[in-house]
């Protein structure tokens, strides 16, 4: 197992909750955060990050690296407020911003990830939940130190079905096609969530304050941050809930064993076409990854609600400390 976690994010509803569940579960183990543009700016996401992490995680500073703005091919991508908010969080994070003061955000994500992975090599473990456009850079930069890594889970893209931004891609893959490319045809110990096992379980927000009910500020939190996200999942696919899918890369992390997993080699469509973002399965293209097809849902959705329901992270250390 991989000692140490870095976690890059386009915080983002799902982010959040998947940092939240780490900080519940790693906390001693995640070592930084980075950020890139996705759901929302790099700087938004930091901010948001920066937010939770003071929410949960009092006593151990965890450092957050803002990366570049723009795609590997320099263009901003196109944010979807409508589904994250005009804040990456639901739009909510006015009523707590009154709680932080000062967040401390460094630059230099590429240059952080690069240090750590020279640093840690085999018992680092990356989790990236946003587009790749970091971790494209760190390995054209250095593919050496990055290829020593001891894994690189990676949520996005959509395999043999359709997308959830076009009828062909997933939103990451769609948000930086270069930068998923590059990973693929890297060297890297790859493991990818693709939308055809993050949309296998999703959550009903009626289960929240029921599962959460003795943690009263969490519940009020979770539910502040995913509401928006719920509301576009009723309006658009009848269910008032939310998919799980930058959650299941930190299940993955301590139970690899809920999911399946096929070796597949795989490509992505990087031409200006409406396949723009489609991954496609390639033999011999690219070395095969190990691709999540089936997760035991009900398992996981029960390991999830066991890890928001421990105290917090900066509770338990207080109570450790004692
Ligand atoms: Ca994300």
């Amino acid at each position: 197992m991989q000692r140490y976690v870095i976690m890059d994010v386009d915080t983002g509803v799902d982010d959040a909750i998947a940092i939240i569940a780490a900080l519940h579960n790693y906390s001693d183990r995640l070592i930084g955060v980075t950020t890139v543009a996705g759901n929302t700016s790099s700087q938004q996401a930091a901010l948001n990050t920066l937010f939770l992490l003071r929410q949960f995680s009092l006593v151990k500073p965890i450092p957050v690296h803002t990366g570049t703005e723009r795609t590997l091919r320099g263009v901003s991508p196109s944010l979807i407020p409508q589904i994250h908010g005009s804040d990456g969080l639901g739009g909510v994070s006015h009523r707590y911003w009154a709680t932080r003061s000062n967040p401390v955000m460094k630059t230099g994500a590429v240059e952080y990830l690069l240090d750590i992975a020279s640093r840690f090599t085999d018992a680092l473990s990356i989790l990236a939940t946003g587009p790749l456009t970091n971790i494209a850079q760190a390995i054209q930069q250095a593919p050496e130190i990055m290829g020593r890594i001891g894994r690189l889970f990676i949520m996005g893209g959509a395999v043999d079905r359709p997308g959830n931004i076009t009828p062909y891609a997933e939103f990451n893959a769609y948000t930086d096609p270069e930068a998923f490319s590059v990973v693929l045809s890297s060297h890297l110990p790859i493991t990818l969530f693709p939308l055809n096992v993050t949309e296998q379980v999703w959550m009903l927000a009626s289960s929240l304050e029921g599962q959460l009910a003795p943690q009263v500020q969490k519940a009020r939190l979770i539910r502040d941050i995913t509401s928006r996200y719920c509301q576009f999942h009723l309006e658009t696919l009848g269910f008032n809930g939310w998919f799980l899918h930058d959650v299941l890369p930190v299940v993955a992390l301590g139970r690899p064993d809920l999911f399946q997993y096929e070796s597949i080699s795989l490509d992505i469509e990087v031409n200006d076409t409406k396949q723009r973002g489609r991954l496609c399965r390639r033999d011999k293209h690219n070395q095969p990854i190990s691709v999540a097809s089936r997760i035991k849902a009900r398992e996981a959705i029960g390991t999830i609600w066991t890890t928001l329901q421990q105290r917090d992270p900066a509770t338990l250390y207080t109570t450790l400390a004692s």
